[in-house]
């Protein structure tokens, strides 16, 4: 197995390097998402969009799922949320002549930072079998082929649903209405690839698969400890929280491999100073530690916690709290206690020093937070990692109270709301028990399949039907090559999608490509004028509504693709009242009141400024809807990844140009790279015992139990200050090293942040 840089693509990539950077944000951004932006939609169509993000009568960032703030700027957007409104808003265009033109066969061969940049989609298309182009298709025959394909099923089971996270909850709720209606749970969601190992860590321990805090809570904490994240370049604008929290008299310890740019110092380009000035320095503690080092580093702080109490008992633990509210004490300190030094600086390769100045930090702070994301999500061992982070804040009462928390920071703008709507291939009884009694059919009471399980069911001939709301299956899911070639295997493959990607081109036996309308634009049905709702990843809920002339006259919104499908497929026999629900999307939210807890009065609460508060009962009122009823210690054995001798740990992350599969051009400028994205930073005694100077080259291969080579070829090396042992690529390009079996326990995430590798240096440059 291998991956090239796609030969016959006009995209070179030719990377160079210089220092990273140490400040985030600032004068170059704004230059730079203006730059993008322009180039993308003309300098008006720039300003009146970009205005209108995230502003109360605008519409929700399709960027990330940080929430925004009660007072907005009038520029309430990042540098990197512009990118994605202009990647949506561009005035560039798909067309049928594109396809006459451009042969799968030819689209096969391009990068996918070349398929993004050729604009909106802006009909439907048709493979047909044997066929090597797309053609256009009416609407109505592009519903019958679903249909005729899901009819023919043996099985409903046989039908995957995908969804990824940009999706509204109107469209997700009709989505999970329809899937269960046709008959299955197979609703795998990036989720899976993504906060998988949060959720399941969260419901276990304190009951509710999501963050506890409020923006509020961060202003007012003593403490945030950033613990595998890249906020810099992820969700910018959480750095303007830091800052607030800092100047209100916070502490900021990150912990990660790497120096990422905005944790070190911010320039907070909505302020005078933050543009022209320094800017704020936001870390206090930088512990750089192992890939996979967290769990041992959480458990030996716990242990120290402990001691210190014992040494001035009743001072360091909530004793008050833990008596009250929590289960498994016991078990958990027996375990606690036994973490040992040797073991904890062999894990995480920190210095003693570093975790006795952090314990410290730790002491003298009564309000903490913990803020996460990938960097915790994707190894092997991530949810009891996660479940020992929540220990820790549970040992001082850190759950419930003003200024303290959980907080896993999402990625896409919705993917929180997706999960609350239902698209979830486990979802709970009392969902499906509300779902019944609402619409008077009978939903499917067995699981289905998730991302992993989905591939392996293609793979296996078991599944053949692909249906994706969103996203980029193919280069988004591990295992490149093992998936394209599920994917292949399928019957039918279809994607509602806003662009061009790698998931319309390596298709099954016959394909669809469905345009949708964005979140950047006016969404007008039978019933009117309609807006969508999303939900933000402190669990805010509000109104969506775009203002931009759709790309194209023949698209449709996501809600009434799934209502005209639903009647395709469903007929007469269906009880859901498809029609009515695709002409007026309250409707839609008055049946999410009835079937959804939490949102009573949908109507009326999300169309008040800024929306509302899902209720969250561990926030609200210390209530743990747990299996024991309390907040859950819980003991599990340490782990970290072993990694045989001359081998490396990779981890696959993103660049600053990047939005997940979506390229939005070839620099990493925090990180010093630029014009090129086949790279691999290592750190320069890593790169010397291989020999490789800065600026060789080298192929990666992983190296996994199955003994499958996989091979990434091509990387230029450089030399970065990483941990020592540890590597880091950018995905999608180096997903074709993450196999298919080496996932989370429990959640079955795709391990991608723990990756082992070999070099192999390449002769030529
Ligand atoms: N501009 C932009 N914004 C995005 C996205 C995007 O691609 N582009 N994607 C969105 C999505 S879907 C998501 S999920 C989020 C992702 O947001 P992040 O999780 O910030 O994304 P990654 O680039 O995967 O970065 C992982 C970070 O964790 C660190 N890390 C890796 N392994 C470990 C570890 O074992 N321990 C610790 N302590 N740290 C580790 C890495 O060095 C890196 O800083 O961003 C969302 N926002
Ligand atoms: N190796 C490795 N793999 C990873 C990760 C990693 O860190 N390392 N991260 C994982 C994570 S966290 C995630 S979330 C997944 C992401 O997986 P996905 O969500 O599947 O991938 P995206 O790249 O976000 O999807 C981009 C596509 O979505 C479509 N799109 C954009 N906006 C809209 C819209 O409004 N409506 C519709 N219908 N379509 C739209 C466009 O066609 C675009 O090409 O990848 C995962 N894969
Ligand atoms: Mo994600």
């Amino acid at each position: 197995m291998a991956t090239k840089p796609p030969a016959g693509d006009p995209v070179q990539d030719a990377p160079e390097v210089t220092a990273p950077q140490h400040a985030a944000a600032g004068l170059p951004a704004v230059g730079h998402s203006l730059r993008i932006a322009t180039r993308q939609m003309g300098v008006k169509r720039t300003a009146l969009t970009l205005l209108k993000v995230n502003q109360k009568d605008g519409f929700d960032c399709p960027g990330c799922a940080w929430p925004e703030p009660d007072h907005r700027h009038r520029a309430e957007f990042c540098e990197n949320g512009a990118k994605a409104v202009a990647e949506e808003a561009t005035l560039r265009r798909v067309t049928p002549d594109f396809f006459a033109r451009h042969p799968v066969s030819d689209l096969t061969r391009r990068s996918g930072y070349w398929l993004g940049q050729q604009g909106r989609l802006t009909q439907p298309m048709y493979l047909a079998e044997g066929a090597d182009h797309y053609e256009p298709v009416p609407w109505e025959r592009a519903f019958e082929i679903v249909a005729d394909e899901l009819r023919a099923l043996d099985s409903p089971d046989e039908a995957l649903f995908y969804t990824s996270g940009r999706t509204s909850n109107e469209a997700a709720f009709l989505y999970q209405l329809f899937a269960r209606e046709f008959g299955t749970n197979n609703l795998p969601d990036c989720s899976n690839m993504c906060h998988e190992s949060s959720g399941s860590a969260l419901t276990e321990t304190l009951g509710v698969g999501k963050g506890s805090v409020l923006l509020e809570d961060l202003y007012r904490a003593d403490l945030i400890i950033v613990a595998g994240q890249n906020p810099g370049t992820n969700h910018p604008r959480m750095l303007s929280a830091l800052e607030k929290a800092k100047a209100g008299g916070a502490r900021i310890v990150s912990v990660n491999p790497l120096p990422e740019a905005g944790l070190e110092r911010f320039k907070n380009p909505q302020t005078p100073k933050g543009l022209a000035g320094g800017g704020t320095s936001l870390t206090d503690l930088f512990l750089q530690i192992r890939l996979g080092g967290d769990q041992a580093l959480f458990r030996l702080l716990n242990r120290l916690l402990l001691e210190a109490d014992d040494r001035a008992p009743g001072t360091v633990l909530d004793t008050a709290f833990i008596d009250e509210h929590t289960h498994g004490y016991e078990e958990f300190a027996a375990a606690a206690r036994a973490a040992d030094w040797d073991e904890t600086i062999r894990a995480t390769g920190l210095e003693r020093g570093d975790i006795e100045r952090l314990l410290t930090m730790v002491l003298q702070a009564r309000s903490v937070v913990v803020c996460w994301a990938m960097g915790l999500t994707q190894h092997k061992h991530s949810v009891p990692t996660i479940r020992e982070v929540v220990n820790f804040l549970l040992l001082r009462g850190n759950v419930g109270r003003p200024g303290a928390g959980v907080c896993p920071v999402r990625g896409h703008s919705n993917v929180q709301g997706d999960r609350t709507m239902g698209i979830f291939e486990r979802p709970a009884d009392a969902f499906l028990d509300a779902l019944e009694k609402e619409f008077g059919f009978t939903p499917p009471r067995e699981h289905g399949y998730d991302v992993v399980r989905a591939i392996e069911a293609m793979r296996d001939g078991d599944a053949k039907v692909f249906f994706a709301m969103g996203g980029n299956f193919v280069s988004a899911s591990p295992d490149t090559d093992v998936t394209e070639a599920a994917m292949r295997r399928a019957r039918l493959t279809v994607h509602v999608s806003t662009k061009l990607n790698r998931s319309h081109v390596v298709t099954g036996a016959r394909a669809l490509i469905l345009p949708t309308l964005g979140r950047t634009e006016k969404d007008h049905q039978a019933g009117g004028e309609q807006f969508v709702t999303v939900e933000d990843s402190m669990g805010m809920v509000h109104a969506s509504r775009g203002g931009l002339d759709p790309a194209s006259p023949h698209l449709l919104s996501e809600p009434a693709i799934v209502c005209r499908l639903a009647r395709a497929v469903l007929g007469p026999e269906s009880v859901v009242p498809w029609e009515e629900f695709e002409a007026d999307y309250d409707q839609v939210r008055d049946r999410i009141a009835r079937v959804v807890p939490g949102f009573d009065d949908f109507n009326t609460r999300v169309r008040a400024p800024g929306g509302f508060a899902l209720p969250h009962g561990p926030r609200d009122s210390r209530t743990f809807p747990t299996a024991t009823g309390k907040a859950n210690f819980t003991a599990a054995p340490v782990e970290y990844p072993e990694v045989p001798e001359g081998r490396l740990l990779l981890q696959t992350l993103r660049s600053h140009d990047q939005y997940n599969t979506t390229i939005y051009g070839l620099d990493d400028r925090y990180r010093g790279v630029k014009g090129g994205r086949r790279v691999v930073l290592l750190h320069p005694d890593d790169a010397a015992a291989h020999g490789l100077a800065d600026g060789a080259y080298t192929d990666l291969v992983g190296e996994w139990a199955d003994g499958v080579e996989r091979r990434a070829e091509g990387f230029r090396v450089v030399h970065y200050p990483t941990t020592r042992g540890c590597a880091a690529a950018y995905y999608p390009e180096t997903n074709v090293l993450v196999p298919l079996d080496h996932t989370a326990d429990t959640s079955n995430t795709p391990a991608s942040k723990s990756v082992v590798i070999r070099l192999e240096p390449t002769r030529e440059a």
